[in-house]
């Protein structure tokens, strides 16, 4: 409890000494991605710009954003990566996220990685029959309800055109499988965000929208999106929702089906986790349907109960109301029972974040639940509305990278378009604390004099932990062992290696007592890399 009382640590030394390293050009750059924080006076940060070449980072690529990320963790429709197989390999379930087909979908393709496998001599002579072939092949011996194209950097380089290939396929099988592609070759943009983005373009022009069946036992209907059942954190909201009465209409894409994303725009509300993969998906189904969106957070407990008591109050029933209120208070017991026990060994610890485009906001949540501080964060791929909030968005310079992704124009739909609240409605709701349309961003809510930075290269990492020895450090696979060969413990907050559910109540308590266990073991004060005790280390080969 002692450690409460500690000053703040000063963590301004650390941008003077990391860029005195870096050639003067670099330094530049870099340092408008590095910033001191200040919740009241938000400061400009670089964000979504092209990492240095020859700087390690952290993040993805295109066709890891599009492929990997969004459409993904569907389980009905078959996704070919059309390219090298080691794109398709790599990119096949280390996420984690997770399904559990039914009766209404029982397919269950996710188990399987499909690639053309493309050889050298297709780079040569072009591979689109090779994927045609691919496509018949999936369909005889699955008869998916859709099969997805995802292109790679070869098939940009050598101008396979994917497209193509979906009509033609279309039509020899008669329409009898909805076949489309995505232009998403990994070089497209400056990180996986520019997967994200064309991903959802696709998901709109080829699932939203075609199928207006109503199905669902509660009547009120709302979407999760940007939600990806990594570690089960889907199956953790849906239970919740049920015990609440909620009815769960389409999650994107978190053990997703064709059909979900095809009855999305009968929703009334869009619950929006992940910003950054899926906001644009939340604006077309308002445009088109007149379907609200809102930011909500199931990640943290406090968070969790915030984001239902929203949904109450936007659907203003005292049923619901009630009904939440009451699954809260339930819930609570033992959120606050196993968040008192991980406190006495995790309180006053110290926390760095730095992952994707979302957790290394939402994951704060958990560790102020836990007494941690959180002395710096940042994004791999976030863009400047993630960190300062969306009001920044108009005076965000598009640059060629950004041009480089089509931006589709999306009308009212004109027989289905139906404001699911009048504008007297909304604007009430919002002098009631509502805000729809909106995302603060990861600043607002961090302390003053905390540090933000954007794509966090490998030598900066280093420094992080040299300088200020975090009892904790969150990032992926590729940090994870460099980290802890440095002593001190990596979570990882994409997979969350074997872990997980986080999100919810239950989620909450798995993640107390996870971290309990990783941040809190003296373990890692013993990891002595041999050359920081011997002048020589000599290795031999073993083959
Ligand atoms: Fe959104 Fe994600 Fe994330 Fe993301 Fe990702 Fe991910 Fe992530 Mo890894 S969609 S931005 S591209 S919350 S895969 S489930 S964990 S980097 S913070």
């Amino acid at each position: 409890m002692s450690k409460d009382t500690e000053k703040d640590i000063d963590l301004t030394e650390f941008k003077d000494e990391v860029l005195a390293a870096y050639p003067k050009k670099v330094a530049k750059k870099r340092g408008k991605a590095i910033v001191l924080n200040d919740p009241d006076e938000i400061p400009l940060i670089q964000a979504n710009v092209r990492t240095i070449p020859g700087i390690i980072t952290q993040r993805g690529c295109t066709y890891a954003g599009c492929k990997g990320v969004v459409l993904g963790p569907t389980r009905d429709i078959v996704n070919i990566t059309h390219g090298p197989i080691g794109c398709g390999f790599y990119s096949w379930l280390t996420r984690r996220n997770q399904t559990r087909p039914d009766e209404q979908a029982p397919e269950n393709f996710i188990p399987y990685a499909f690639s053309t496998d493309m050889q050298d001599s297709n780079i040569v002579f072009g591979g689109e029959e090779k994927l045609k072939q691919a496509i018949r092949e999936a369909y005889e011996l699955f008869h998916p309800k859709a099969i997805a194209i995802f292109s790679t950097c070869p098939v940009g380089l050598i101008g396979d055109d994917v497209h193509r290939v979906a009509r033609h396929m279309t039509e020899e099988l008669e329409g009898k499988v909805n076949i489309f592609g995505f232009s998403c070759e990994g070089y497209r943009g400056v990180s996986q965000s520019a997967g994200h983005h064309i991903a959802n373009n696709g998901l709109y022009r080829n699932l939203i929208g075609k199928d207006d069946s109503v199905d669902g036992k509660y009547k009120f209907r709302v979407n999760v999106l940007g939600e990806y059942n990594i570690g089960g954190d889907a199956f953790a909201i849906e239970t919740l929702f049920d015990k609440c009465g909620i009815q769960l209409v389409a999650t994107m894409s978190g053990n997703s089906t064709k059909k979900q994303f095809e009855t999305a725009h009968t929703a009334d509300l869009s619950l929006v986790m992940c910003h950054r993969s899926i906001n644009y998906v939340a604006e077309m189904l308002e445009t088109s349907f007149g379907i609200p969106w809102m930011k909500a957070n199931f990640i943290g407990a406090e968070a969790t109960a915030k984001t239902l008591r929203k949904v109450g109050k936007y659907f203003g029933d005292q049923e619901l109301i009630d009904r939440i209120e009451k699954v809260i208070a339930e819930e609570m017991i033992s959120v606050k029972e196993a968040q008192e026990k991980a406190k006495e060994k995790t309180n006053g610890k110290l926390a760095m974040l730095f992952v994707g485009g979302s957790r290394a906001h939402h994951y704060q949540e958990l560790f102020n639940e836990l007494g941690m501080k959180t002395i710096s964060a940042g994004y791999e791929f976030g863009h400047r509305d993630d960190y300062e909030g969306r009001r920044v968005i108009p005076t965000i310079q598009i640059d060629a990278d950004s041009r480089n992704i089509e931006q589709i124009t999306v009308y009212e739909d004109s027989t289905r378009y139906k404001p699911r609240k009048t504008e007297e409605e909304l604007k009430a709701l919002e002098s009631e604390g509502l805000e729809f349309n909106g995302y603060e961003g990861m600043m607002a809510e961090m302390k003053k004099g905390t540090l933000v930075i954007d794509d966090l290269s490998h030598y900066e990492m280093e420094k992080l932990i040299e300088m200020y020895h975090p009892d904790i450090f969150c990032a992926g696979i590729k940090e994870k062992f460099c980290v802890q060969k440095m002593g001190i413990p990596l979570k990882q907050l994409h997979n969350y290696d074997y872990g997980g559910p986080y999100a919810a109540f239950e989620g909450a308590i798995n993640f107390y007592k996870d971290i309990e266990q990783i941040a809190c073991c003296s373990i890692w004060k013993e990891m002595k890399a041999p050359w920081e005790s011997e002048d020589i280390v000599e290795a031999e080969y073993a083959y």
